[in-house]
């Protein structure tokens, strides 16, 4: 059993970010933060957390896009705008993302970018979208925000969605087969 703990687009509130790292770190296996933090690459809030590049981010040192693999769960990590993912009229548009997952031989992909969470299962992949903890929006905006824990065992996959508060939002929870 491995978690992992994803965040996106909290657009400067480092305070909520801090608040949330410290409430997971001794229980998660790792930490991924989708981008828009509108923080530098090197501050030391994101020390030990896997970060990528957001369109709002000014520092060019947060990287485009990143694939890890942790407890041979292959993750490919971006923030969503270099891969169209807003393209669509819709919760995303996978199709760019998808390309790049296939080709790093990903079975996770994280994202933010739309402000909209979700999770789906689409071409042998689990797309997870935790949205903003700050400026939420969609159907899910009146939870306030909201961040996204993935719990993977032998057999599934399961994602829990939580307010910014840490209160959990059962009825968001998703289980998938892997
Ligand atoms: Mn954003």
């Amino acid at each position: 059993m491995s978690k992992f703990l994803i965040v996106s687009d909290i657009h400067g509130d480092r305070d909520v970010l801090e608040t949330v790292f410290n409430h997971w770190q001794k229980d998660v296996d790792a930490v991924f933060y989708n981008g828009d933090s509108e923080l530098q690459a090197d501050d030391s809030v994101f020390e030990g957390v896997s970060t990528v590049i957001g369109n709002m981010d000014s520092d060019l040192d947060f990287v485009d896009a990143r694939v890890t693999t942790i407890k041979g769960i292959t993750f490919f990590q971006t923030h969503g705008h270099l891969y169209d993912a807003r393209a669509f009229d819709a919760w995303a548009n996978l199709l760019l993302m998808n390309q790049a997952a296939s080709e790093a031989g990903a079975s996770v992909v994280l994202f933010g970018h739309t402000h909209l969470d979700g999770v789906v299962y689409f071409d042998d992949k689990l797309y997870i979208n935790p949205g903003s903890i700050t400026i939420p929006k969609g159907e899910h905006a009146m939870y306030g925000g909201t961040y996204a824990v993935l719990t993977v065992s032998d057999d599934a996959y399961k994602i829990d969605f939580y307010k910014r508060n840490h209160q959990h939002l059962a009825e968001l929870t998703k289980t998938f087969k892997r």
